[in-house]
């Protein structure tokens, strides 16, 4: 599907947080140019219909682009962003490798395990020991155990990496989709320093130019900072979040 077009149609719609940051690392990395619109979740503009017309599930992140045929093409689920963004733009395989070989699929059973498992478990961690109205201690537990489960299991993996990476010998989507989340460990409750080789992969991939510059799409990303806050400054913030509104919204639903 490769082609030599402009790729300046990209328009990616975004909002700070590990999922959206994905998409404009990888972009970043790739070189690419395009345009954001930053996502609003307090005015809850992911559930407005035009955005609804680009992601049926109204969550960020999303993209469209002038396909080959010229005509639009609209894309959700981080994971499918990024698998179109290298299959149509990565042709010198900086962040991927060629479809067929063992390393593709070695890429994509990690951007699989990142899509079903890291991110929805984390997600979860967060909800319930940060923004939960209770707490609940089963809730905080199961979803705490499972991030550091699935922290253990990239560090297992990462233990035996020679490149530090999670696949081959450089960086790929795989590391790029679980950048976000990892650095938000703090928010999750859960300890880095129990995982020293992801700790340093979180490190090393600062050191690439486009994660660096990508992170901060739309807006100044914080999560590494999150951890020299006092208990009562992350308190103020979950509680300021736009997700204690909607989590009210789905008590009164009951
Ligand atoms: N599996 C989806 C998850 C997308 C997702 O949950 N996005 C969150 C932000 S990280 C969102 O848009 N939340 C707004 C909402 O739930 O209304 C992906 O990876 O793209």
């Amino acid at each position: 599907m490769a082609d030599n077009k402009d790729p300046s149609d990209i328009h990616l719609y975004t909002a700070a947080t590990p999922n959206g940051i994905k998409v404009s690392m990888l972009l970043e990395e790739l070189g690419l140019p395009y345009k954001v619109t930053d996502i609003s979740f307090s005015k809850n503009e992911q559930k407005e219909p035009w955005f609804l017309e680009i992601n049926p599930n109204g969550r960020i992140p999303a993209l469209t682009d002038v396909f080959t045929d010229g005509s639009q093409i609209r894309l959700f689920e981080s994971g499918a962003i990024m698998q179109y963004l290298v299959d149509r733009y990565d042709t010198e395989h900086k962040v991927s490798y060629p479809r067929g070989s063992k390393e593709y699929y070695d890429v994509n059973s990690w951007l699989f395990w990142q899509m079903g498992g890291l991110g929805p478990m984390q997600g979860q961690a967060n909800h319930f020991f940060r923004y939960a109205p209770e707490k609940i201690p089963y809730g905080i537990n199961r979803y705490q155990n499972e991030t550091r489960r699935l922290y253990s299991v990239m560090e297992s993996q990462l233990a035996k990496s020679k490149s530090g990476y999670l696949v081959g010998d450089k960086l790929t989507i795989a590391d790029i989709a679980c950048w976000g989340w990892v650095a938000a460990y703090h928010w999750a409750g859960v300890d880095i320093k129990e995982f020293p080789h992801l700790e340093a992969w979180m490190e090393k991939l600062l050191q690439h130019p486009g994660i660096e510059k990508g992170r901060h799409v739309p807006e100044r990303h914080t999560s590494l900072d999150w951890k020299n806050l006092s208990q009562e400054e992350l308190d103020k913030r979950a509680a300021n979040s736009w997700v204690r509104t909607e989590s009210s919204k789905d008590q009164e639903k009951k």
